[in-house]
């Protein structure tokens, strides 16, 4: 089944806002921000929870790219990219997320040193990536059924269809 972050954080109003702070080179800027509205949508088509996307100032989630050890913005060197949890270039980790809260709560960072795609089964699919990542933004933590979104093995499956699950939408609506 599907499980939450201890002590089950969850957003307390159903019209959240995120913001795009930066790109892959990987994709055109209109697939980065197709990718990242349809991985939203699929979470709202299952609960109450709105998403309307800004262009600048402090969103609730903000979705950036980064690299290993960089912090673009900081004047201080830092050995992560401002988190303390630093990338691991072209291997293992493709992203993470934080759960619900204030801060850097609900936002999620993407390892830019990974290959993300559009819609092919070479590379990563952003929008699936996305999905799952913004699952743990919105509260979820993993389940432990195969072909769930939130089960930790990424699976290729057709973009044009939501990649969610009965076990999924359970966990979404425990929330909302
Ligand atoms: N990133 C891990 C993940 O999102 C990071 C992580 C581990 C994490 N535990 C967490 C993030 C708890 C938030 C809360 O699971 S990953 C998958 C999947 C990753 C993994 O790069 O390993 C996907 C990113 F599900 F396939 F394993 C995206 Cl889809
Ligand atoms: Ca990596
Ligand atoms: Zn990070
Ligand atoms: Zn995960």
């Amino acid at each position: 089944a599907y499980t939450t972050f201890g002590g089950s954080p969850r957003w307390e109003t159903n019209k959240l806002t995120y913001r795009i702070v930066n790109y892959t080179p990987d994709m055109t800027r209109a697939q980065v921000d197709d990718s990242i509205a349809r991985a939203l949508q699929v979470w709202a088509e299952v609960s109450p929870l709105r998403f309307t996307r800004i262009i600048r100032g402090t969103a609730d989630i903000m979705i950036s790219f980064a690299v290993r050890g960089e912090q673009k913005t900081n004047k201080l060197f830092l050995t992560d990219h401002g988190d303390g949890l630093a990338f691991d270039g072209p291997k293992k980790t493709l992203a993470h997320a934080f759960a619900p809260g204030s801060g850097i709560g609900g936002d999620a960072h993407f390892d830019d040193d990974e290959s993300f795609t559009f819609r092919s089964s070479r590379g990563h699919v952003l929008f699936l990536v996305a999905a799952h990542e913004l699952g743990h933004s919105l509260g979820l933590f993993h389940s432990n059924v195969p072909g769930a979104l939130m089960f930790p093995t990424y699976t290729f499956t057709d973009p044009d269809r939501s990649p969610l699950t009965s076990d999924d939408i359970e966990g979404i609506q425990s929330l909302y």
